[in-house]
């Protein structure tokens, strides 16, 4: 039985953050998180690219033109979606979900989803360097294991 794992000691080459102004104190953190992580892993800071755009629902059309332009390894989506009085947040959270997806697909690049969806700013603080860790350094690490997973399979 041949088995495939991915490792956390990345190629040579490029990865781009895709981030959401939107809860930018939040998504700040996470930006912080992931490119730490990538730093840690002895990725070069000028072999990292940013990329802002207005919300989490903007996130999927800049991830895959990023993507599709073949100069990255992996693409990080890093946002922050709180619940707010509406159901605004579930058509936010569902596009930039299945968005991230399907560009992921239709590129063959992996693009992560580190897309925090929240019900109060509490979880977010949490999740963005609080007691819950940081979710940006969590998918940058996911994109290493990514790149390094798809490069093995045959
Ligand atoms: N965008 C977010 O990234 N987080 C949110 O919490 C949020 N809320 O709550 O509305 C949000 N909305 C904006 C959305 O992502 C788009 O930028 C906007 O609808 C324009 O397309």
């Amino acid at each position: 039985m041949a088995s495939y794992e991915g490792g956390l000691v990345p190629p040579t080459g490029r990865f781009a953050i895709v981030a959401s102004k939107f809860n930018i104190e939040i998504v700040e953190r996470l930006v912080a998180g992931a490119k730490d992580a990538l730093l840690k892993k002895k990725v070069a800071e000028d072999a990292i690219d940013l990329a802002w755009v207005p919300g989490a629902f903007e996130l999927p059309l800049v991830a895959q033109k990023l993507a599709a332009s073949k100069r990255y390894l992996a693409v990080i989506c890093l946002g922050a979606v709180i619940r707010g009085d509406t159901d605004h947040y579930d058509y936010v959270c569902k596009a930039a979900a299945d968005g991230i997806l399907q560009a992921g697909l239709t590129t063959g690049i992996p693009i992560l989803f580190g897309v925090l969806t929240c019900e109060t700013d509490e979880q977010a603080n949490d999740r963005a360097g609080g007691k819950a860790g940081n979710k940006g350094a969590d998918v940058a690490s996911a994109a290493i294991e990514m790149v390094t997973l798809l490069q093995q399979l045959p």
